[in-house]
C-alpha cells in the first residue's frame, strides 16, 4: 500500500517550516510542497517531494493528482492583511481562486482514491471587524459568529473561504442526484497572531509583536507601528502547529464546526515592550503609529473565546503568556542570533 500523502501548500512560510519539522519528525506521512519559492534548505531536506509553483496553475495541480494518493491538506498560500491592501486583486486571486482550486482538487481527489480529503485551512482574526473601540472594550471575548465585517480585504477572503469549505463539505452540488458533499472534510482555525523564534512574518499587520522581538535581540532599533494600548490576541507558533495537527486527527463526529477561535494571551503592545525590554535591556523601542495599520488592528477583537476548539477537539495551548516568552520566545530567539 502507498503511504499516506499530505500536500502543504505555501510551505516556505511561517506556519510551514514549524509543520514540515514536526510531519518529517513523525514519519508517518510523505510530504509534498508546493510553494511559489524554493524552499530554504533546513526545510527542503525533510520533504519527499517539493514542487516550485503556484496553486493557480490547473495543470501543475493534475499532475500532483495523478501521481500521489493525497488524503491530508494543510493551505497555508496566502497573502497578510496589510500586503494585500497595498494589491488586492493579487490578494484575491491567490487568497480565493488559489482556495477555491484547492477545494476542488480536494473534491476529485477524494472521488478518485474514494476517501475524505481532510483539508485544514488557517483563517484568522482578521475575518472579525469590530466597528470602534468602544464596541471593541465591550466585546471581550468574541465567539465565532459575532461581527463577522472584515474592513480588509484578507479578512474578507478569509471568511468567505471559510464560507466555500463548508460549502464543498456540506452542500457541494446539492441539487445532482447522487451526493457529492462529505468528500472534502473541511476545517478551519481562526488565527490569532502567530509568533514564532525562528522566523520573521512578512506583510501582515499583527507583525509588530515578532518584529519587536526579533529587532531587539538584533540590537536594532524598532519603532512601533500601533499604540500602546493596542490589544489582540496572539500565540506561540509551536502552538499554532500544535492546533494545525491536533484538528487535523480529531475524529470528523466530535467537530461541530468548520471555523474554530484558537487564541492563547492577549497583551497590549505596552506589556511586549516591557518584557521585550526587560529581556534586551539595550532595546529601543520606540512609538511610531501608523493611522492606518492600527485602524485595521482596532478592527480585529481585543480576544476569542476559544471554548468551541476545547470541547470539540482538545485545544489546548501550552504557552500562555509568561511561559510563551521566558521558555520559548526568548530564549530560542537568543540562540538564534547568538
Ligand atoms: C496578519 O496580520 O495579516 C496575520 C493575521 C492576523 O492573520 N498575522
Amino acid at each position: 500500500m502507498r503511504k499516506p500523502v499530505v500536500l502543504i501548500t505555501g510551505a516556505g512560510g511561517e506556519i510551514g517550516h514549524g509543520l514540515i519539522d514536526r510531519l518529517a519528525g513523525r514519519g508517518d506521512r510523505a510530504i509534498v510542497t508546493i510553494d511559489i519559492s524554493r524552499l530554504d534548505e533546513t526545510i527542503a531536506k525533510k520533504v519527499d517531494r517539493e514542487v516550485t509553483g503556484s496553486i493557480l496553475d490547473r495543470a501543475l495541480l493534475e499532475r500532483l493528482m495523478a501521481e500521489y494518493e493525497i488524503d491530508l491538506i494543510f493551505h497555508l498560500a496566502a497573502l497578510l492583511s496589510t500586503r494585500s491592501e497595498f494589491t488586492p486583486m493579487a490578494a484575491h486571486q491567490v487568497n480565493v481562486e488559489g482556495t477555491m482550486s484547492l477545494l476542488e482538487f480536494a473534491q476529485h481527489e477524494a472521488e478518485s482514491h474514494g476517501r475524505p480529503v481532510v483539508f485544514i485551512y488557517p483563517s484568522s482574526i482578521a475575518a472579525y471587524g469590530l466597528p470602534d473601540l468602544e464596541t471593541k472594550q465591550r466585546a471581550g471575548r468574541v465567539s465565532e459568529d459575532q461581527y463577522l465585517h472584515p474592513t480588509t480585504m484578507y479578512g474578507c477572503n478569509k471568511l468567505y473561504c471559510e464560507l466555500l469549505g463548508t460549502y464543498y463539505a456540506r452542500h457541494y452540488k446539492q441539487l445532482a442526484a447522487e451526493a457529492h458533499s462529505g468528500r472534502v472534510d473541511f476545517r478551519a482555525v481562526r488565527f490569532p497572531g502567530l509568533i514564532s523564534a525562528l522566523t520573521l512574518p512578512a506583510g501582515g499587520t499583527s507583525d509588530y509583536a515578532p518584529e519587536m522581538i526579533h529587532a531587539a535581540a538584533r540590537g536594532e532599533r524598532y519603532g512601533c507601528f500601533v499604540r500602546p494600548d493596542t490589544q489582540i490576541p496572539f500565540m506561540a507558533m509551536t502552538d499554532g502547529v500544535d492546533a494545525l495537527l491536533t484538528l487535523a486527527a480529531a475524529p470528523r463526529e466530535r467537530l461541530q464546526r468548520t471555523a474554530y477561535n484558537v487564541g492563547a494571551f492577549n497583551p497590549t503592545a505596552q506589556e511586549i515592550r516591557d518584557v521585550v525590554v526587560e529581556a534586551f535591556p539595550g532595546a529601543e523601542i520606540a512609538w511610531a503609529v501608523d493611522r492606518k495599520r492600527q485602524g485595521i488592528v482596532d478592527s480585529w477583537p481585543a480576544d476569542v473565546d476559544d471554548s468551541a476548539a476545547r470541547r470539540d477537539w482538545g485545544f489546548a495551548p501550552r504557552y500562555d503568556w509568561q511561559r510563551a516568552f521566558s521558555e520559548y520566545l526568548i530564549p530560542t530567539i537568543r540562540q538564534r542570533y547568538a
